[in-house]
Formats: structure tokens, sequence, C-alpha cells
């Protein structure tokens, strides 16, 4: 335990990128703060570089650090996430009093921050899951803002946070989400939907490319056209960006010569996962993880390129095709997004956290990488609809839907007629002919698992549980009574 003599408010310990951004973003809005990292030449090249910024106290140990602070002890652990936000938690542990809060506001597990939150309460301490998105920018200027966590524990941060937030309409980015895991699980499914929004756009820029024949320059001023309709959005707009950027060795597009290759960090891959041991159809984030996995297979891909067929190339579209393009990444993004909430909304349950999904759309209106317009409509049906099932059940989305659906059909098929890979595309057109089937053909698959593993089936007609024994005489019996 540490006697506090510190005038700090609040402490950032972890100063790469995201935790220097952000501390210095504290300090802009006049918060006294102190500010630690592991090793301690970052703090002190963090001191050199932003310490006229702000009213900084630099801690080259973690008991200066703690000393620092305010009570109850307000502290920000922005370090790298898994192994050590457990190690930086046993240590600042006995350091702190009952009732001071550790804030973790790195990209943790959900099930990390649920089983901190836990163990710091053994210790008298309060712990909170924070999602922080918007980059190494949005850190500084806004970022959007999840926080998870007991709700006294937000209220002695909940100032600082909204105040750092980004603005909409003159609504902070950040609103408490729910006990918890929940601000981690909401930045998770929000990074999710950030892998199925990339992958739609490359898809439409790979049709573009390929069917309609354009260039990159040329699709950089058809995305700045888009990025003043429906589709209008931080991603839509930075895409217009990198492919109207020259490179300066090879004098042309520099999207040309980047390579084909996704990277991925992790929580797309955790948005997946979790929507499987859900239950829950998440097939436009899920295609987006296995299309980068895709995509690294660079070495294979290059010798399938040459082994294996494709149709015979078909004569280029015409100018309707990029038209089509545009309603079919919309209608395809109208599906990724109803899926995610579909998928937040399961959680809930689930986890008992009770989530505002409206409050999700406003807070992601601003700060965060999925910025984009039409998240107003989307905060606008959970305000009219809080118990909403599937946003594709919205007036506004259904037609949405409705009116894109010829064009849609049109670009999933010539796609697939030309060989041009649209799992995305391809996928929510598939989810959203088998959600608007009242009879699919699950029936069949449950005849089958009868047959061959007795595991039953309902019938359309009378109440029950029934086997048919396929292999003795034929004969349906009740199992449930
Ligand atoms: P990194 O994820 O690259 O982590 C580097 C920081 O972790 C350094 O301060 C490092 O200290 C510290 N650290 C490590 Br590594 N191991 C440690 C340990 N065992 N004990 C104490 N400190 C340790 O930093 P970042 O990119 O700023 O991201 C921070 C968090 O924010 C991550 O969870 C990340 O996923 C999340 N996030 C990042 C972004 C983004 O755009 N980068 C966006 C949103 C969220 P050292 O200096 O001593 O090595």
């Amino acid at each position: 335990m540490t006697q506090s003599t510190g005038a700090s408010r609040i402490g950032v310990t972890g100063l790469a990128v995201m935790g220097a951004n952000l501390a210095r973003n504290i300090a802009r809005r006049g918060v006294p703060i102190a500010v630690h990292n592991r090793t301690a030449a970052r703090t002190k090249e963090f001191i050199e570089a932003h310490g006229d910024e702000g009213a900084f106290t630099a801690a080259e140990s973690l008991e200066d650090f703690v000393a620092a602070l305010e009570t109850p002890r307000r502290i920000i652990v922005m370090v790298k996430a898994g192994p050590p936000v457990d190690g930086v938690i046993s240590e600042l542990t006995p350091l702190l009093d009952d009732g001071d809060i550790i804030i973790d506001a790195g990209n943790s597990h959900f099930r990390d921050t649920k089983r901190r939150t836990e163990e710091c309460a053994t210790h008298g301490l309060r712990f909170m899951g924070i999602g922080v998105s918007g980059g190494e920018e949005g850190a500084l200027l806004g970022p959007s803002i999840m926080p998870g966590g007991d709700t006294h524990a937000y209220a002695e941060v909940e100032e600082i946070l909204t105040s750092i937030a980004a603005v909409v309409d003159g609504t902070p980015c950040c609103v408490h989400v729910g006990p918890d895991g929940a601000g981690h699980y909401v930045k998770m499914v929000h990074n999710g939907i950030e892998y199925a929004d990339i992958q739609l756009i490359a898809e439409a820029y790979d049709l573009l490319t390929h069917v309609a024949g354009l260039s990159a320059p040329a699709i950089a001023t058809i995305f700045e056209e888009w990025n003043s309709g429906d589709l209008e959005s931080f991603l839509i707009e930075i895409t217009a960006k990198v492919l109207a950027k020259t490179d300066e060795r090879s004098g042309g597009p520099l999207v040309d010569v980047i390579l084909d290759q996704a990277g991925q960090k992790g929580t797309g891959t955790w948005t997946a996962i979790d929507a499987l041991n859900l239950g829950v159809p998440l097939t436009g984030i899920t295609e987006a993880v296995f299309a980068r996995g895709l995509s690294s297979l660079r070495d294979e891909r290059s010798a399938a390129s040459t082994a294996l067929a494709g149709p015979t190339p078909a004569g280029q579209a015409d100018a309707s095709f990029v038209d089509d393009i545009r309603q079919a990444l919309y209608a395809s993004k109208v599906v990724a997004y109803a899926q995610g909430f579909a998928q937040m909304r399961a959680a809930s349950i689930a986890e008992g956290w009770d989530l505002d999904l409206g409050a999700m759309a406003t807070i992601w209106r601003g700060g965060c990488i999925i910025r984009a317009q039409f998240l107003n409509r989307i905060r606008d049906a959970y305000v009219e609809h809080p118990d909403l099932d599937n946003l594709l059940m919205v007036p506004y989305f259904t037609e949405a839907v409705a009116n894109a659906q010829d064009a849609w059909r049109r670009v999933v098929a010539t796609a697939t007629a030309q060989g041009v890979p649209i799992p995305a595309f391809a996928s929510s057109l598939a989810y959203y002919d088998g959600y608007r089937r009242e009879r699919g053909p699950a029936n069949l698959i449950q005849g089958l698992r009868d047959y061959f593993g007795a595991h039953t089936y309902k019938r359309i007609d009378t109440a029950g549980s029934f086997h048919t024994r396929w292999g003795q005489d034929g004969t349906e019996v009740r199992t449930d009574i």
C-alpha cells in the first residue's frame, strides 16, 4: 500500500502510441495526469516531446506513479493485450487501496475482462474494461469510447472520458455500455464490423477493376462520389484517398504496388468465434476474416493461379454496372450491420448485460473507424424499437435492401460468372434470402440427422419430438413422452 500524496486526477501506464495519445488528450483538457511506462526511457521521451501540453507527472516506478494519484486512484492501463495486462494488474494490486479503479483501455478479450473484474474485486479494487476506437489519431483528437464495468466506478471517470471523446451533434461518443466485459465485447464487434466493411469495399474495388476495367484513380473518383450518398463514411472517404495516391517510386498508383496480403490482429476472429458459440449467423464478418486468411496464402495462390481453371473472360461491363456495385455494397453493408447488432443482442441476453443498441450506434457515429452517416439510421431504429430482432425488419432498411436487391443479384451473378471472388457480397445475399424464407431446407437436415444419429425431429403438424426407425420397420415413434 502506498500513501497517496499526488495531485494527478488520473494516470496512464503504457505510453506506446495509444497510451501516449490518450494521455495527451486528457492533459489537453486541463486534467492533471501521471504517466508511466515499463521502460522508463519511453516516459522520458514522452515528456521531452509533449511535456508542455499539460500538467504531467512522470513516474519512473509504479510506486511513484501510484503515489502521484489522488484517491480513489484512477489508472488507465494501455499496454499490449493479453498477459502484459495481467502482469501490470498484479504489480499494481499491492500498491493500491480499496475502491481504487484499474481501467484496461486496450483490446482485451471480454472473457479476460470478466475474469479480471472478479479477481480485482477480491482485492477490493474496481476494474473497468474500456473499448477505445479511432486508432492513433482518434486517441489524440477524440476517440469513440465504450466503457464497461461497475456504474459507480464509471461515475468516477465519466467526466474525463466524455471530455476526451469525439462529439457528434453535441453528443459525446462515450456511454456506459454495461457491466464487466460489455465494453470490450462491443469494441470487439465494432472491430468485426470494421472487417466486414473493409472486405466489402475491397470486393467493390476488385469488381470495378476486373469487371468494369477501371484504373485505381478512376475508382478513387467513384468512391469520392459514393461518399456523398448513403455510403458516406470514414472508410469510403479514405478508400478514395488510398486509391488516388501516386507511388513515388513507380509513378503509378500506390495501391497497385502494395502486396495483396492482409494482416489482422485477432478481434475479427474473436467476433466470429463468439458468433459461432452464440449460434448467431455472422456471415459478413466471418467471410471477411476468411478472406484475410486466403490473402495470406500467397505462395499457394500463386501456384494455383496457373493450375486451376477459371471461366472464359467476358467483355467489359457497361457503366450501369458501377451503380449496381454501389447498391450491392450498400445492401451487403446493411446485412453486415444487421448481423453484428443481432450478435450484440444475443450476447446481451446471454450475459445479462442489457445493452442499449441504439446507444452503441450513437457512440460509433464519431471518432471510430466505422463512423458513418448510416449509424444515425440504426440509432433511430433502436430508439423506435428497442427489442428489435433484426435491423432488416425496420421499414427504412427493409426498403433500402428491397430497392437494391436487383442490382445486388446482378453483381453476385456477374462476379460468379466471371470468377471474381465476392465472399462478403454473396454470403450477405444468401443470408438475406435465407432470413426471408419462412420455410427453408433444414427439414431435410433434421431427417438426415435422425437417420444417422437418432437425433429426432419435430413435425409441423403436431407437437413433440419424433424418431423414425429408419433401419428397422420404418415406423415413427414419439420420443418426448
Ligand atoms: P502495444 O500494443 O504495441 O503495446 C506496447 C505497450 O505495452 C508499451 O507501453 C510496452 O511497454 C507495454 N508492455 C508490453 Br509490450 N509488455 C508489458 C508488460 N509485460 N508490462 C508492462 N508493459 C508492457 O501498444 P499500442 O499500439 O499503443 O496499443 C495499446 C493497446 O491499445 C493494445 O491493447 C491495442 O490492441 C489497443 N488498441 C490499439 C490501437 C491502435 O491503433 N494501435 C487502436 C485501438 C486499440 P515497453 O515500452 O516497456 O515495451
